[in-house]
């Protein structure tokens, strides 16, 4: 009995003893365990003493290295030594150099980049904007700078918050240290941080970003952005005045080598355009009324980075397509919807945002998955009517493809909203967009008897290179797409033939004013240049090669057949 006793009380003790091992390790593991693993936290979480001292102590010496007025009115920046060859490094690595932007202060001065005529207007908004930011992997010192410049470029009674959205970024320093660096540093400024746990891609990350902003405007921004003086104030008067007024500023140059600001004067800048393979363009304004207008002024699309709408129209007009995933696509599917259904997109001249143009992604994306091609078909067969076709024709693969998705919310979207055509769009929005096809004397193949046909030999659009010969290819592939254009233009998207040194044809950006880009196709088939008085020939053109111009004459190389011919032209 009094063993058994003993034995008992030893199993009690045991079990005590057990559960104050598991307490403490409870305790002790709800102590390192970074907060934010926890939850999609909205308010960036507490973070414990101990972590403290070991964030207190990087930042000290992180701050400690800081060159004061390193990059100061956004001048170029450089470092020497071993300094400057890691930097290059670096530029390699990431596509910035991440060196270089950890030494330059976080609050750096930019110079005032405006149009000095941008003073006089007298904006007074009344309207709150939150800031939304995400962010995969960015360099913990670019999104910083990107907080800092918002905070001291917008006027305190302007700013309702600035919400980090975190996509799930692996980097360590955008955790815990990320969460301690607002909490000593701008505890006085909302900032507030949601964390996802599973990567969604920029398109459902801005979407967790909107859902809890406050704001009467929402303004998304790259997290590699600097905001200049004056930024916020014309964006939010316009969209005071207009509430379907969608607003993108001039996005200036921060070079990734040396992060100079830099800009393109202040009186010019581009507006968006598309191309028919489904990307975002820069396009000069065409209208001449819109040029060095300090005004907002109409733009086709938008790039999709920075850019500010109105909280609720964001919502009413289909915010973004929730399945798109990763990166791409969603910019123009805003853009064509924000236009086809109501509203409005707009450059404001008086306001305007550094971002990093980085030359390729510092990350990767989960399945190694086309997103941008995925994502450009979904918008195609929601919003583009037939004008799909051209999509395809460079997607062949997309068409008829399940990876794409299912878009039945998307197509009843567009029902509910009652939204216009996509000719509307083009007629109306960017009347000077090429469609390969239409108001065109011919398009298609233009073949010789021996089936070789024009081809732009892979050329890429915005590049010069020979007119080719290909053999004809059994289908109408968009590298053997030519079309004679209304202005006698024989041409591709945005590349037209023109003739060199009597002699020579290259493919080169379509400049509109014929000479030597001016063409007549006659009824025999030959396409005769007035400019120079000669004919385009195959004679003697291996395959692959550039075709040439030469005294026009009776031959079967200079007879060319479109696919179509259009007599109502
Ligand atoms: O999986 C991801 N999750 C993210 O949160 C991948 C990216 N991101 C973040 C990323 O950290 C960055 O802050 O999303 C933001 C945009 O990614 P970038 O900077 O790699 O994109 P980008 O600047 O090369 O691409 C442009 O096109 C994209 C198409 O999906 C987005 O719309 C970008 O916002 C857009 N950037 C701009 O419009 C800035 C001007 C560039 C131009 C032209
Ligand atoms: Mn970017």
């Amino acid at each position: 009995m009094l063993l058994k006793c003993i034995r008992l009380k030893k199993i009690y003790a045991r079990c005590i003893f057990i559960l104050i091992i598991i307490v403490c390790l409870v305790i002790i593991t709800s102590q390192f365990l970074p907060k934010d693993n926890q939850n999609n936290s909205y308010k960036h979480s507490k973070v414990s003493n101990n972590l403290s001292q070991i964030f207190e102590k990087k930042l000290r010496d992180y701050e400690s290295r800081i060159i004061p007025n390193l990059g100061d009115n956004g001048e170029a920046a450089f470092l020497d030594g071993k300094d400057a060859r890691d930097g290059e490094k670096a530029l390699k690595k990431f596509a910035l150099n991440t060196v270089l932007s950890d030494r330059m202060p976080l609050n750096r001065k930019l110079r005032d980049p405006r149009n000095k005529k941008c003073k006089d207007f007298a904006y007074d908004p009344k309207l709150k904007a939150s800031v939304i930011v995400i962010f995969y992997n960015e360099l913990l010192s670019v999104v910083l700078r990107t907080v800092w410049s918002v905070i001291l470029q917008t006027p305190g009674k302007l700013l309702e918050e600035i919400i980090l959205v975190d996509d799930a970024s692996t980097e360590e320093s955008l955790k815990g240290l990320l969460d301690y660096y607002l909490e000593t540093r701008l505890k006085e400024h909302r900032i507030k941080i949601v964390r996802i746990k599973h990567r969604l891609g920029l398109i459902r990350a801005r979407l967790q970003g909107a859902r809890i902003a406050q704001g009467d405007v929402l303004i998304f921004l790259d997290a590699h952005c600097e905001a200049t003086v004056g930024w916020a104030e014309p964006l939010l008067s316009r969209i005071e005045e207009d509430r379907t007024a969608v607003l993108v500023p001039i996005i200036d140059v921060i070079e990734a080598t040396n992060m100079a600001y830099s800009t393109n004067g202040d009186t010019t800048f581009q507006v968006g355009g598309f191309s028919w393979s489904g990307h975002f363009t820069w396009i000069d304004i065409q209208e001449e009324k819109d040029k060095n207008k300090l005004t907002p002024v109409k733009s086709p699309t938008m790039a999709g980075g920075l850019f500010a709408i109105e909280r609720n129209f964001f919502w009413d007009i289909g915010s973004y397509d929730e399945q798109m995933d990763g990166w791409g696509g969603e910019n123009l599917e805003m853009s064509f919807r924000i236009w086809q259904c109501g509203g409005r997109l707009e450059t404001v001249p008086c306001s305007r945002v550094g971002h990093v143009f980085r030359d390729f992604h510092p990350y990767s994306f989960p399945d190694n998955k086309d997103t941008h091609g995925i994502n450009t078909a979904r918008l195609a067969h929601v919003w583009m009517d037939d004008y799909k076709r051209f999509f395809f024709m460079h997607q062949p693969g997309l068409e008829n493809n399940p990876i794409v998705g299912d878009l039945t919310h998307r197509k009843q979207l567009r029902q509910k909203l009652r939204c216009k055509p996509f000719k509307w769009y083009l007629d109306n929005v960017y009347p000077e967009k090429f469609i390969p096809d239409e108001n065109v004397f011919a398009w298609g193949q233009a073949r010789t008897e021996f089936e070789m046909c024009l081809d732009d030999l892979q050329l890429g659009d915005d590049k010069v290179g020979p007119l080719g010969l290909y053999q004809c290819h059994p289908f109408l592939a968009m590298s053997q797409y030519f079309s004679i254009s209304q202005k006698g233009e024989l041409r591709k998207e945005n590349t037209c033939a023109e003739v060199f040194n009597g002699y020579d044809v290259q493919l080169t950006a379509c400049h509109g004013h014929q000479r030597e880009q001016y063409w007549i196709l006659f009824k025999n088939g030959s396409i005769y240049n007035p400019a120079v008085r000669k004919c385009l020939s195959s004679e003697g053109v291996d395959n692959g090669k550039g075709v040439k111009v030469e005294d026009c004459k009776d031959s079967v190389y200079q007879r060319w057949t479109f696919t179509n011919i259009n007599n109502t032209v």
